[in-house]
């Protein structure tokens, strides 16, 4: 019985090939390609037969038109649309945004019996891994997708480093080995198989999405991999909009299961019974700024015999003689580059520049003359050597008093030196200690897809980081952020794995 779904599962799947068939005289090069070349009629056409409003038959005339007119009404209802049957624009623009792949109505759902897992523990494995993210990210971000579906049924899920995997995770890019290839940027963004053997089960994300955490720019993995997750376990797409099992993509920065998608999983799986009534709520979300910056207030000392990696985060980092170095309540570490045994450290800060208080916001080194810059609160000194100059009020450099206090320093070129609060820039000349006019400068309209909350900027081999909490958004010269990343695991080579829950 079990098989005779998957083959007609499988066969059903198998008729989105046939519209990318050359109906017309579209050459079917890449799917981004022709999507351009087509006009809205023969978009709309392409999407109700790809994602199973209507069959793929090639129909002519007045049929055509009564059946493509009644498609678009179940997809209009599925959508949350108001039901017109006609092409209108808000139904346009939903087609075009971006969203999951797999079909909406399936035919197989006339079937008796759920595709669902029989057994538990379910396995996963990651198979690779996408070059914008850390892999530790990477790890995390499906460990919380899982975790999010195991928090109201009583299934687990283990990790599988080898071997076959009931869920089996992968990156691809355009044809990537099943019949549903991807279509470049945007528009699909992932799909998965339901339950069941071989390629049931398993995951595949469009490696030509940007994956992020979904703050500002790009697609948050963890969101997109609990919907398909849901899809892996046997959910089908849900009609309700805030539900995640809804087929198009939105970022929640706070995301918790709706009930539509809780009582999908739980009419499979039963409930969670047992010791831990995990009560449906707000799944923690590490991308929740679980520790504002702690103000100067309450610092927590570190234990100089303690490790950098049981630090989450830090005052600030900055590269001293192209060394970066990790700030925190009046210690350092150092992070010489390629030092497979760790970070040096911690050195006390009152040894090296007495002048400082424990707690910094911001530092640079200037590259020409060496100097050092610290700031704190509205102060700010330099260091030449062991020679200070300061404190002076960062008012003298042209600040406005409303600034409280320098969030990130960072030197470009020609003695220029960008100085960050708030959602707003400055450019320093350290030459003159003179601002620059046109200034401030909003960050997210120059570092498009920076979150807008920064409490660090520093530059580290040509890049600029800036980080909130404890990620950093890596960008480029082109000022594209083109990764995010852990800063422990990534700029530290911490691997407590423990350490990411914390
Ligand atoms: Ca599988
Ligand atoms: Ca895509
Ligand atoms: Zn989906
Ligand atoms: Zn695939």
């Amino acid at each position: 019985m079990r098989s005779t779904a998957i083959a007609l599962l499988v066969l059903g799947m198998c008729t989105m090939e046939t519209w990318s068939l050359p109906v017309r005289s579209v050459s079917v090069t890449f799917p981004g390609d022709v999507i351009k070349t087509m006009t809205d009629v023969e978009m709309a056409d392409k999407y109700l037969k790809r994602f199973g409003y209507m069959e793929t038959l090639q129909r002519s005339g007045f049929q055509s038109i009564v059946s493509t007119s009644k498609a678009l009404k179940t997809m209009q209802r599925q959508m949350g649309l108001e039901e017109t049957g006609m092409l209108d624009k808000t139904t346009l623009d939903t087609m075009k945004r971006p969203r999951c792949g797999v079909p909406d109505i399936r035919s197989y759902k006339t079937f008796d019996g759920d595709l669902k897992w029989d057994h538990n523990p379910i396995t996963y494995r990651i198979l690779n891994y996408s070059p914008d993210m850390g892999a530790s990210l990477t790890d995390d971000a499906f460990a919380r997708a899982f975790k999010v579906w195991g928090d109201v049924v009583p299934l687990n899920f283990t990790r599988q480093y080898e071997g076959n995997a009931d869920i089996m995770i992968s990156f691809g890019k355009a044809n990537h080995g099943d019949p549903y290839p991807f279509d470049g940027k945007d528009g699909l963004l992932a799909h998965a198989y339901p339950p069941g053997e071989g390629i049931q089960g398993d995951a595949h994300f469009d490696d030509d999405e940007f994956w992020t955490l979904g703050k500002g720019t790009g697609y948050s993995l963890f969101l997109v991999a609990a919907h398909e997750f849901g899809h892996a376990l046997g959910l089908d797409h849900s009609s309700v909009r805030d539900a995640l099992m809804y087929p198009m993509y939105s970022f929640i920065e706070n995301f918790s299961l709706h009930a539509d998608d809780i009582e999908g999983i739980q009419y499979l799986y039963g409930s969670k019974t047992g010791p831990s009534p995990n009560p449906p709520g707000p799944t923690p979300v590490t991308t929740d700024p679980t520790e504002p910056d702690t103000p100067s207030t309450t610092p927590t000392p570190v234990d100089p015999g303690s490790d950098v990696c049981q630090l989450t985060t830090f005052d600030t980092i900055t590269e001293i003689g192209n060394v970066l170095h990790f700030f925190k309540d009046g210690y350092y570490w150092n992070m010489p580059n390629g030092n497979k045994a760790g970070a040096k450290g911690p050195f006390a800060m009152s040894e090296r520049w007495p002048a400082l208080p424990a707690k910094i916001d911001s530092a640079f080194e200037d590259m020409e003359t060496k100097k050092m810059y610290f700031f704190a609160g509205t102060r700010f000194w330099v260091y030449t050597g062991k020679n200070v100059l300061g404190p002076r009020s960062i008012e003298k450099l042209g600040l406005p008093s409303s600034v409280e206090m320098v969030e990130g320093s960072v030197q470009r070129k020609n003695s220029k030196v960008l100085l960050f609060n708030g959602e707003n820039y400055w450019k320093l000349d350290v030459k003159t200690l003179k601002m620059d006019k046109g200034y401030p400068r909003t960050t997210d309209s120059v570092f498009a897809g920076v979150p807008i909350d920064i409490h660090d900027v520093f530059q580290h081999k040509g890049h600029l980081y800036f980080c909130h909490d404890r990620f950093y958004w890596r960008v480029n010269s082109r000022h594209q952020v083109n990764r995010v990343g852990y800063i422990k695991y990534d700029l530290l080579p911490c691997s407590d794995v423990s350490g990411l829950q914390n």
